[in-house]
């Protein structure tokens, strides 16, 4: 699975980017930068072209969490992304929301940066997606020992992997690790031709996948 972190500051770029990916892409990530630069309607507007996850690392008291998330939702997000550290209640308020729309969430175990306490945190975190039944978790593709170690805790759940390319983690390394899909931004977006090379790492992860 190839996810398009999609970090523009101008909604044009953003939806032409996503138009010419889209048929080497399976999601569209969206985060602050662009929701603050081109308003929370580009959510309804990507999602016409495929899923999106709106990730807002959502770490606030269990009454924000589930305005936030219904927000997402109403736009049409598929999915949205939580900070595992919050704790189970937090975690639990926004997966209230997302049943009520048939909606995923996921929980972020560690940064691809330096992320401190995270660390010590990571095996509770999948602990309490297992444990409150989320969709899956993010885990660095920087670390891929960390994938493995959260793949052999949670067997069933879903691992995406952001820190594809720019930020150092190799695609073969991350999914051999563990991971089901991949989230890839800079390397795709800021290229000459984002097509040819959504379609590669497209092309690379099915390789994996097939054994070649
Ligand atoms: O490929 P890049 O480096 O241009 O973009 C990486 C994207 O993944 C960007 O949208 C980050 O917010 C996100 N990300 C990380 O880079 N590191 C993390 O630890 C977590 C995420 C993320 O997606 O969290 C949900």
């Amino acid at each position: 699975m190839l996810i398009l972190a999609l970090d523009l500051l101008d909604k044009r770029r953003a939806l032409e980017i996503a138009e010419i990916t889209s048929e080497y892409i399976d999601m569209i990530k969206v985060n602050y930068p662009l929701v603050l630069s081109a308003g929370i309607e580009i959510i309804s507007e990507l999602s016409e072209i495929k899923p999106v996850i709106a990730d807002f690392k959502i770490a606030d008291i269990p009454y924000i969490s589930s305005l936030i998330a219904d927000i997402a939702f109403k736009k049409g997000a598929k999915a949205v992304i939580v900070h595992g550290f919050v704790g189970e209640n937090t975690v639990k308020s926004v997966l209230d929301v997302a049943k009520k729309y048939g909606r995923e969430v996921y929980l972020v175990i560690e940064l691809t940066s330096e992320s401190l306490i995270l660390e010590m945190q990571s095996d509770e975190i999948i602990r309490i997606a297992l444990k409150l039944g989320c969709h899956g978790i993010i885990a660095p593709a920087t670390k891929p020992e960390r994938i493995k170690r959260a793949r052999e805790i949670a067997r069933n759940i879903k691992i995406f992997s952001p820190g594809v390319g720019i930020q150092g983690g190799e695609v073969e390394s991350v999914l051999n690790a563990g991971a089901d899909g991949i989230i890839v931004g800079r390397s795709i977006y800021n290229s000459k031709d984002p097509a040819r090379i959504a379609r590669e790492f497209r092309d690379r992860i099915r390789g994996i996948r097939l054994g070649y």
